[in-house]
């Protein structure tokens, strides 16, 4: 057993300082690293020591483990914690870790390329006896092997990539005459996003949802499931909302599911947090999709619903402590949703808005938990990922939970770029987020209600004026006492009463 003095993060954003945060509960060192753009990024003032990689570009900084490497040893970091994306499921910085004596916490390097090989990971499920989706378990050879291979199956059909995951390089099939040309098309993506041109068929589900269960595995054996997350609300392979329990699972559904998720990860004797990813049909069949090796965007929610901090876990974990928590304690208690706030127009396309943050409020208050890292003043860089914050709410119940996501969503005001937030307050508003019935067809099935009507009247673009008064008065520090801002914040909250009025 090792006790970790000092830990590198090798990422940036929210998760960065979420890991941090649970290095400083535990007594343990940070160390940051970051880009150009990042000098004045909150993970750097956040971490006990910071060091500059490189440039902007991910590839010469988040993405160099070499030069990560390096600066771990030079502070004598005993491990590295790679967060999501980046370098968590890249094989090769997992041994190069090992190879310095660095713990890289998370699975072995086998691990991680077995599982990031969509048809060996197949292989492997079937192997532990898991349902997968019905298809191929071999590289396609020839586009006629394809038309065979379709006969068989029926369409339509899904071509995936191999080395692919999260909709790159993946055609569905609906029609035979376009077998060939989809084939090709999926082939040469995958070969220009992976540099790896293996293609495998699937059986298409229609209308699935996207229901993953959170597993752990010690260095000794035991390995336990934390229940399941509902992820089905994606736009473009993208979450939006995830939630937990899932509104579809029923307790056997659960049971068995979970076992099988139990299963995989003692298959590979799996060691750290991972995900099993299922589809789940409208006859509540389920298929293994795929398995994540590292911690997830949207993992707070089983944090909030067990009660249990996965980073710690994962920590503990990585210094060879067995697991203390047993199947037969877990509880799953009341309900929690996360929305992910994005920096960008979602009603133009979810177009990416970086930029400068003029004023930020977050939301507060019983059951409200929200993992960020922007800042007054700060400028969202152009090159990462255009995800600022997460919102997490817990309630007793689903419906409170909801209830209590809309109240959050209201007092989170964040001016200088567009977000999410408008979009995802939509969301919670429609009938079938409410009812708990929806799939992965949502945003696309709720479309007409969810993007805005973006007509500004002269009316209106008068109260974007008024607004942007209200703003500058405040900023002058003018705020309550003054005549103007008094009259301004009339003129203001006539109108939007008028336009509450409209609505009813
Ligand atoms: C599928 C599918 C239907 N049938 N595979 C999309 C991302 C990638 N991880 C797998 N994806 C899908 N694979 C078969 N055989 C439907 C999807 C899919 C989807 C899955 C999860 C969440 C949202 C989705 C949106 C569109 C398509």
């Amino acid at each position: 057993m090792q006790k970790f003095n000092k830990i590198l993060i090798a990422n940036r954003g929210e998760i960065a300082i979420r890991i941090m945060r649970t290095c400083r509960e535990m007594g343990i060192s940070t160390v940051a690293v970051f880009s150009d753009a990042d000098r004045t990024s909150m993970h750097v003032r956040y971490a006990d020591e910071a060091y500059h990689i490189g440039p902007s570009t991910s590839s010469e900084s988040y993405l160099n483990a070499d030069k990560i490497i390096d600066v771990a040893k030079k502070t004598k970091a005993d491990a590295i914690h790679p967060g999501y994306g980046f370098l968590s499921e890249n094989a090769g910085f997992a041994q190069k870790c090992a190879d310095n004596g660095i713990k890289f916490i998370g699975p072995s390097p086998e691990v991680i390329n077995q599982m990031g090989n969509k048809i060996q990971a197949r292989l492997t499920m079937i192997a532990a006896g898991v349902p997968v989706v019905p298809g191929t378990t071999e590289s396609l050879k020839t586009e006629k092997d394809a038309v065979d291979t379709i006969k068989k199956i029926g369409l339509p059909v899904m071509v995936k990539a191999a080395a692919g995951g999260g909709g790159k390089g993946m055609r569905l099939i609906t029609n035979e005459k376009d077998i060939v040309s989809l084939v090709r098309s999926a082939r040469s993506e995958a070969k220009s996003s992976f540099g790896n041109d293996s293609v495998y068929i699937e059986k298409y589900i229609s209308s699935p949802h996207h229901i993953e269960f959170q597993i752990l595995g010690d260095q000794h054996g035991n390995f336990i499931h934390l229940f399941e997350r509902e992820c089905s609300v994606q736009r473009r392979h993208q979450k939006m909302i995830e939630e937990t329990p899932s509104p579809l699972m029923t307790p056997e559904l659960r049971k068995k599911m979970g076992e099988y998720a139990v299963e995989a990860a003692r298959t590979v004797n799996y060691e750290g947090a991972g995900t099993i990813e299922f589809l789940v049909d409208n006859d509540l069949n389920f298929y293994f999709l795929e398995m994540n090796t590292r911690l997830q965007v949207e993992h707070p929610i089983t944090e909030r619903i067990t009660g249990i901090d996965l980073v710690k876990q994962q920590i503990l974990i990585a210094e060879g402590h067995p697991l203390t928590i047993t199947q037969e304690k877990l509880r799953q208690t009341g309900h929690a949703i996360e929305c992910r706030i994005y920096a960008e127009d979602s009603d133009n396309n979810f177009m990416p808005n970086p930029g400068k943050i003029y004023n930020i409020t977050q939301p507060l208050g019983l059951g409200v938990r929200s993992d960020g890292y922007v800042y007054e003043g700060y400028e969202i860089p152009i090159y990462y990922d255009s995800m600022i914050s997460k919102l997490i709410v817990w309630a007793e119940n689903r419906n409170e939970a909801i209830d209590r996501m809309k109240r959050a969503l209201y007092e989170y005001k964040i001016t200088g770029v567009k977000t999410s937030i408008k979009f995802l307050e939509r969301i919670m508003d429609t009938d079938d987020f409410r009812s708990g019935n929806y799939d992965t067809n949502f945003i696309e099935k709720n479309k007409a209600i969810l993007l805005a009507d973006t007509k500004c009247t002269p009316e209106c673009e008068d109260m974007v004026i008024i607004a942007a008064y209200i703003e500058y008065l405040d900023r002058l520090n003018i705020a309550q006492t003054s005549k103007e801002m008094y009259t301004a914040q009339n003129r203001w909250k006539k109108y939007t009463y008028q336009k509450n009025f409209e609505r009813l």
